[in-house]
């Protein structure tokens, strides 16, 4: 296990256990707005992330949803969501998750994703295999999508909602199941492990993804990543299992 990685679980672990131990628990908001919840649990995620992380790499970038430290003259970025997943966290409900990856020159090279209330850890290496508390994964055969089980995730913003909820409207109708989960997160490292066949998001955050298009790359799956057409400096993601067309998946690439 490389360095970077072996940090990256560390550094997860240690941010799962602060939030799982204060889950349930009264929370401070930072901010609240009609579709997102701003806990100050956030940056106290995040703050220990990066000093766990910084300890190791001083000299690292990074890129986190609470805030980012850029150093121009390394190729190392740390891409940090210390809570996926906040506003079920707000409202007690249990799926959750600490996002951590690695890029090297804007290639992710490493990915962790650690759900704490299951206390269920993925991890990847690029070139590498994916795993879950140490067991290698891989995605779903499901060649159709009538026998496929999808995630949607939907943002902020009315033109976030309208377009996903056309998707959603689409695949309702075409796919065995949909779901909408609330932690892209984990709908990508649900989808490397076989449990959903593909999740589509039109806007989100790196930091939402980094990890987990990694984990999906490594269990045999593919995944399409594109600037957002609703929202600009967000991204549209497609990650599926590799083995349904795509183009059954959504007539809106990505
Ligand atoms: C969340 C994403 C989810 C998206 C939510 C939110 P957060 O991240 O994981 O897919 O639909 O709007 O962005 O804000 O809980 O870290």
């Amino acid at each position: 296990m490389n360095q970077y990685l072996e940090a990256a679980i560390k550094a997860a672990r240690a941010a799962g256990e602060l939030v799982r131990e204060n889950f349930g628990r009264p929370l401070k908001v930072d901010a609240e707005e009609a579709h997102d919840i701003k806990l100050e649990l956030d940056v106290r995620s995040q703050e220990l992330i990066t000093k766990l992380l910084l300890e190791n790499f001083p000299n690292h970038s990074i890129l986190g949803e609470e805030g980012s430290a850029e150093n121009t003259s390394t190729e190392f970025e740390w891409v940090i969501d210390p809570i996926d997943g906040t506003v079920n966290y707000f409202y007690g409900i249990p799926h959750f998750c600490i996002s951590i990856a690695l890029r090297q020159k804007g290639e992710i090279i490493v990915g962790v994703i650690f759900d704490p209330m299951r206390d269920e850890l993925w991890h990847a290496e690029r070139g590498g295999k994916a795993y879950l508390n140490d067991r290698v994964i891989g995605v779903s055969q499901s060649t159709d999508v009538s026998q496929s089980v999808v995630s949607i995730g939907m943002s902020k913003t009315l033109a976030e909602v309208e377009v996903a909820l056309s998707i959603f409207q689409d695949l309702l109708v075409r796919a065995r199941k949909c779901r909408m989960m609330g932690s892209a997160a984990l709908d990508l490292a649900y989808v490397a492990t076989g449990r959903f066949d593909a999740y589509i998001e039109r806007s989100v955050n790196w930091w939402d993804i980094a990890a987990g298009v990694l984990l999906v790359n490594c269990a045999g799956g593919e995944s399409a990543i594109a600037p957002s057409a609703v929202q600009k400096g967000k991204l549209s993601v497609l990650a599926w299992n590799g083995k349904i067309d795509r183009n059954q998946l959504t007539k809106v690439y990505p």
